[in-house]
């Protein structure tokens, strides 16, 4: 079904009983290494281009950086501890490149890697197994002033490296590794709006940097298919566009934002080709390719990671029609869309017949607040119960979904909006790193322990 004709204007009414899942339905939570770690400059880390980034003037928008964020170099068993509170069977994670490579190449940092050896095994003592990220946007900072970073073909090669040592030393303690995060996030806010690190405004330059993104992604599942048997896989993010009137222009540049955001990363990913129409629309913006690139990038997967948080709402009218919000905006002012989730899972699944799917980001931000010891966030609850049973429903619907993974685990750096956006299930108070389950986290810990009680039976 072409997406656009799935456009239901209201959502229906979610059911206040909860959606069963299989006994074998992962749950989890995530987040990102440069969000949240902190050490900047601890343990032999190098620069990120994000500590660049954070250094610019007028870049984040509280002004904030990531020197200390939520501290967890320092305080993960702390946190693994709360993972265990919830009841957490599975943990998504990055791991920071410039920690465990300071210059993206030659020498590895051993402290680094001693680092991710005690929370894998911490995480795995608890019983909660280990989804790790290779690449979730903190590029070594010396891979950047050396090559150009991503804009470089170099730089395939040498995330190449990276990936198979991780696999070598972690493969048999990971439950999964995905290359890329949100690959669309670096290529087009970090290099054609300039909103992310390295803050670059060229759309040439975002899609040659998304080509590299997708080669890397291939050579780095070649690479460790060597190494390791762990599951493999990619995570990409998905805000499906639905035209705001039935009109023939807003189908047309409804199907071209799907056709710059998910076609362009699922059909080379899994049909080994890059979408017609939008190579026809970027004419001399496309990338350049070599011969054997769509091959490379197109490698037998494991997982595909679904990053869903709102579906985007496109009207050609002047001025532009807003979306309806039937069920609200968030603290990003992005709607609480949850059909559209079903949606794209039961579409990816026809269209696409991928491995097995992980949602490895599901959440919202609100202007949460710690009151008398108390975070009461109903609005996320309601938007948690909501996004599951649209996972319930798409699953209903024949698409295989493996597990579900809350953003994030903890209040972190919102990357441009600094420690503004609170996404996190436990609240983190930034004066003295307190962290506080809201109430989010109480509902999401009896809702896992519910599921689990009817699996037993
Ligand atoms: O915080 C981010 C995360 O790093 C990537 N996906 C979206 C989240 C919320 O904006």
């Amino acid at each position: 079904m072409p997406f656009h004709t799935m456009h239901a204007p209201n959502p229906p009414d979610t059911p206040d009983t909860d959606p069963l899942f299989p006994a074998h339905f992962q749950w989890g939570a995530a987040t990102a290494a440069q969000q949240i770690e902190g050490a900047a400059r601890e343990g032999g880390r190098g620069p990120s281009i994000w500590d660049a980034f954070c250094a610019e003037p007028g870049r984040i928008k509280d002004g904030s950086n990531v020197d200390v964020a939520c501290d967890h170099y320092h305080r993960y068993a702390e946190d693994v501890r709360h993972m265990q509170w919830l009841g957490l069977g599975a943990y998504r994670f990055s791991f920071s490149w410039p920690r465990l490579q300071p210059e993206g190449r030659g020498a590895w940092n051993e402290a680094g890697f001693a680092f991710y050896d005690r929370l894998i095994d911490t995480l795995l003592a608890a019983g909660i197994q280990p989804h790790a990220t290779l690449y979730h946007w903190d590029l070594p900072l010396a891979l950047y002033a050396g090559i150009g970073g991503w804009r470089s073909r170099d730089s395939v090669a040498l995330f190449a490296d990276y990936a198979a040592e991780v696999a070598r030393r972690f493969g048999d303690r990971l439950a999964s590794i995905a290359t890329h995060n949100e690959p669309w996030c670096t290529a087009t806010l970090g290099h054609e709006t300039g909103q992310f690190a390295p803050g670059h405004r060229s759309r040439a330059e975002a899609m040659q940097v998304s080509h590299h993104l997708l080669l890397s992604h291939g050579a780095a599942i070649q690479a460790m298919r060597v190494e390791t048997a762990a599951p493999l896989g990619i995570v990409l993010n998905h805000t499906p566009p639905y035209p705001a009137e039935a009109v023939e222009a807003d189908r047309r540049a409804a199907r071209l934002a799907d056709g710059l955001s998910t076609r362009w990363y699922m059909d080379p990913v899994f049909l080994g080709s890059y979408p017609a129409d939008v190579l026809a629309h970027l004419g001399a913006d496309a990338p350049q390719l070599q011969g054997g690139d769509l091959a490379r990038i197109r490698q037998p997967l494991d997982f595909l990671g679904v990053n869903f948080y709102t579906r985007g709402f496109v009207s050609t009218r002047s001025p532009a029609l807003p979306a309806p919000g039937v069920l609200g905006f968030n603290d990003m002012g992005w709607e609480t869309y949850p059909d559209a989730l079903t949606a794209l899972l039961v579409r990816l699944s026809r269209e696409y017949m991928p491995p097995p799917m992980y949602i490895t980001e599901n959440g919202m931000a609100h202007a949460d607040a710690l009151v008398q010891g108390r975070v009461a966030d109903a609005p996320r609850i309601d938007y948690l119960r909501r996004h599951l049973h649209a996972v319930a429903r798409a699953m209903a619907l024949g698409a295989e979904v493996a597990g579900y993974f809350y953003w994030s685990l903890l209040d972190n750096f919102e990357w441009d909006s600094g420690y503004a956006k609170r996404f996190g299930l436990f609240h983190v108070d930034y004066a003295n790193q307190q962290r506080t389950p809201k109430d989010s986290a109480h509902w999401y810990r009896d809702f896992i322990a519910r599921q689990r009680q009817r699996a037993r039976g």
